[in-house]
């Protein structure tokens, strides 16, 4: 076969890190249900010790997960946010973290009500103001966190912008690359360190999973300031190493069943992905012409004031919207409550369309005013747009506007 590196993106996730199963041939990557694995004397084993450690189906996925982003390594673990409690963990009290202002609700609670009391300090600001985000760094400024195009107001931030100041600061920079997928967006090649995922989302893509991973692009690290619990520890040395220490050594990993599901997911993420575009920009057409729609925010509409960047910094727009009703809260909720191929529900990047309230829903623990700030009002609706057909999604649409 020729070099991964070389292959088309429709072909790595067939292939990618998966090889037939080294013991039976098994084309698909088998799941390897074991918490241990037998040593021929102490220390002696066959790569494998115990699963919280390695697991070979995780192992498949982390492997094919760095291919498609074009990472040096991934790491799972066993939702979206606990990979981000994985970032946190390198750092310690009294460090500073920027992240953008525009977060999924339970980023920002956890930043907020979790980290915060652990003695990191936070800023949450809006990055696309260049001269505001020079202001707000500081020496201890160790992290550079946002969403781009962000949930649910799909902001678009420059990666190469941010992540090159994060650099020159001495600051790691992640993006959480949920909303695009490795599909659509490669921010490690526009110069983050690290990618975030909610693999609960068009990863794996069939809304019965949740994972999240990270991953990074290594490098040396200066060693921590105080080395965690004994001073005789030697903190391990690259981004890499120390999360996967973490990793371990925190024990919020993925397990194989799951791994399994979302390598099975990912072999169709390409057509996926490619239709979830395809009928979002139809249902955005439609949403942003129709009479009872005050504005539509989705990257690939030339009125989204971000579609000049999303269109050099991604190949495509993805399948997340947002509008905002002509209505108040009551007209929404109604709207809300009467569409029927839309499912009401919070997540998203499933095959099947959802449809959801930020602010009662997805958002309700950012706090009100930062939710008004931001723009997450009482007429704001998200949808992610599955692959059904787009005419019949537009058909219930229609039918659900009647309403208001
Ligand atoms: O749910 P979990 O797998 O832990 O992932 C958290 C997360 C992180 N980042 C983004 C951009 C997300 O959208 C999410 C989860 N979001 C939803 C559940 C939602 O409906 O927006």
């Amino acid at each position: 076969m020729s070099n991964s590196k070389d292959q088309h993106f429709e072909t790595k996730v067939i292939h990618a890190g998966v090889e037939p199963d080294p013991l039976t041939g098994a084309v698909m990557t088998p799941i390897y249900a074991t918490s241990t694995y037998a040593q021929s004397a102490p220390g002696e084993h066959k790569g494998y010790e115990y699963s919280r450690t390695d697991n070979p189906t995780r192992a498949v996925l982390q492997k094919q997960l760095a291919e498609l982003e074009g990472g040096d390594h991934a790491l799972c673990f066993a939702s979206g946010l606990a990979s981000t409690d994985a970032v946190l963990n390198l750092f310690q009290t009294g460090d500073h973290v920027i992240a953008g202002d525009d977060l999924y609700g339970g980023t920002y609670r956890l930043f907020e009500k979790v980290a915060t009391y652990r003695g990191l300090k936070f800023d949450f600001i809006n990055l696309a103001d260049e001269d505001l985000f020079r202001r707000t760094l500081k020496p201890e400024t160790k992290l550079v966190w946002f969403e781009t195009p962000t949930n649910p107001m799909l902001n678009v931030l420059d990666i190469r912008k941010i992540s090159g100041i994060a650099r020159e600061h001495g600051a790691l920079c992640v993006v959480d690359n949920t909303f695009m997928s490795p599909f659509f967006q490669s921010p490690l090649e526009l110069g983050a360190d690290i990618v975030m995922h909610s693999m609960t989302k068009y990863i794996n893509g069939h809304s019965d999973v949740v994972m999240g991973c990270l991953v990074i692009k290594d490098r040396e690290l200066k060693p921590p300031r105080r080395t965690w619990m004994d001073p005789s520890f030697k903190a391990p040395r690259t981004l890499y190493e120390r999360l996967k220490f973490l990793q371990n050594a925190i024990g919020a990993q993925a397990g194989p069943f799951d791994s399994f599901l979302v390598l099975r997911g990912i072999k169709t993420l390409a057509v996926r992905m490619e239709r979830h575009g395809l009928n979002a920009m139809k249902v955005a057409s439609f949403l942003e012409k129709h009479p009872k729609v005050e504005r539509v925010l989705y990257p690939g509409l030339e009125s989204h004031p971000g579609h000049k960047l999303a269109s050099c910094q991604m190949r495509g727009f993805g399948g997340m919207m947002t509008f905002f009703l002509k209505g108040d809260l009551e007209q929404t909720r109604r709207f809300l409550s009467t569409v029927k191929l839309f499912t009401l529900a919070e997540s998203l990047g499933g095959v099947e369309s959802l449809i959801e309230h930020p602010a009662i829903m997805t958002h309700a623990s950012v706090p009100p005013d930062l939710r008004k700030q931001i723009g997450i009002l009482d007429n704001l609706v998200r949808v992610s747009v599955g692959i059904e057909n787009a005419d019949d999604l537009m058909a219930d649409l229609d039918d659900a506007l009647a309403t208001v």
